[in-house]
């Protein structure tokens, strides 16, 4: 027999799922902080090393921010929250923020 019915779709199929979205952490000046002391933040909970953990401190001092690094939203969130609980318990205003990336 040859009556098998071939169906074409009408509707296009279109992937639902974007890549998941990288979030800047910012790293902001501050008239408090002491310098090493962001250093010490930058390196303990960023990764940084003391070279780039330097060059990220002086870029924000002189500029009034730096992006400091890139990660998926939970990741930056989970680091801007540790490195301002850290800051908060020494008693210095130093502050970060996640920001998606466009
Ligand atoms: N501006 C601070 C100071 O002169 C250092 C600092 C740099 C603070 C970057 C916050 C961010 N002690």
């Amino acid at each position: 027999m040859s009556d098998d019915i071939v169906l074409t779709p009408k509707t296009k199929i279109k992937p639902k799922i974007d890549k998941p979205r990288l979030y800047k952490v910012i790293l902001f000046n501050d008239d408090y902080t002491p310098r090493e002391f962001v250093i010490m933040i930058l390196q303990a909970v960023f990764r940084t090393g003391e070279s780039a953990g330097y060059h990220i401190m002086i870029t924000a001092h002189r500029k009034g921010s730096c992006v400091v690094a890139v990660y998926a939203r939970d990741i930056a969130e989970t680091k801007v929250k540790e490195a301002m609980d850290y800051a908060k318990d020494a008693g210095f205003p130093l502050m970060f923020t996640a920001e998606p990336e466009e």
